[in-house]
């Protein structure tokens, strides 16, 4: 008998992937989490049966999720991150030796044992002393927070359910008001592709667009999520993502990437005709 994951990206599109094994299937107060492996994508993390990362492409999202605003900020010390239990994004920021703090906001603290356990290669760096995890919802964290972080990441999930919260004019206006007069915040930004979806994209794209001075799109391809064609949000107090982009002074870094450097760090701002009209 043969075993499928199945994720319906439109009432009319399936995706699916064959499983060789389902590693571990339970439910928290908040929501479902599937792990899974497979042979073409490694294991992968299902929320409510939405699907977050594979082992096989996880590095695409985390690098442009993390990198492009982590360039862009010349100094950036103080993190804030809002989602991402299975600690993709904390991996990134971990590579930074000039990161002071990194605050990660997970409102399911089953989502993060669950990646520790079966997630390794994401999972991996909880134990960096500059971590510190709060099991809360984002939403009334961030109420709290005043000019204190240099970059914020929403890694969140689709704009219902438990993620509903982060796609809300309240919510990118406390982001605002959480960074310091030179922050960003990039989240993710949803597909722009179906019609639903783009739909979605456009309303939040909206909010963010009144609640900071620079706010602009980048994509990359992402192979499992729907349609493959995905959008990150960088918005910001003060500086442009490509103008006072200085790609010679990250790559003096040495982070070693899969697939973010700085020519693509250019490239993903450029946008197609069809989601230019969208914006
Ligand atoms: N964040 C979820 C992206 C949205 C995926 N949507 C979907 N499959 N319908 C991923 C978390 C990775 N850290």
């Amino acid at each position: 008998m043969e075993l499928w994951f199945t994720e319906r990206h439109t009432p009319n599109v399936k995706f699916s992937i064959k499983v060789d094994h389902q590693l571990y299937s339970g439910n928290s107060e908040f929501q479902r989490i599937d792990v899974f492996d497979s042979k073409e994508f490694g294991r992968f993390l299902t929320l409510d049966g939405y699907m977050m990362l594979t082992e096989k492409d996880e590095f695409i999202y985390h690098e442009m999720i993390t990198h492009v605003p982590m360039s862009v900020h010349p100094a950036p010390k103080n993190i804030l991150v809002i989602g991402a239990g299975d600690g993709g994004v904390v991996r990134e920021l971990t590579r930074y030796p000039s990161v002071e703090s990194i605050d990660l906001v997970e409102i399911d603290e089953l989502v993060v044992e669950v990646c520790k356990k079966y997630l390794p290669t994401t999972a991996c760096r909880f134990d960096d002393p500059r971590v510190n995890v709060f099991y809360e919802d984002g939403v009334k964290f961030i109420r709290r927070c005043n000019d204190q972080y240099d970059v914020i990441i929403v890694d969140s999930t689709d704009p219902f359910g438990p993620g509903e919260g982060l796609f809300t004019k309240e919510f990118y206006g406390s982001c605002f008001k959480a960074l310091r007069d030179d922050g960003i915040m990039v989240n993710q930004h949803e597909s722009p592709f179906y019609d639903e979806d783009a739909a979605a994209m456009q309303r939040s794209h909206k909010r963010i667009v009144e609640s900071f001075p620079i706010s602009k799109v980048y994509q990359a391809h992402i192979p499992t999520y729907p349609s493959g064609h995905w959008l990150f949000g960088f918005a910001s107090k003060k500086y442009h993502p490509t103008n006072d982009y200085n790609g010679t002074k990250w790559s003096m870094l040495g982070i070693k990437t899969r697939y973010y450097n700085p020519r693509l760090h250019t490239g993903a701002f450029a946008l197609p005709c069809y989601v230019e009209e969208l914006l």
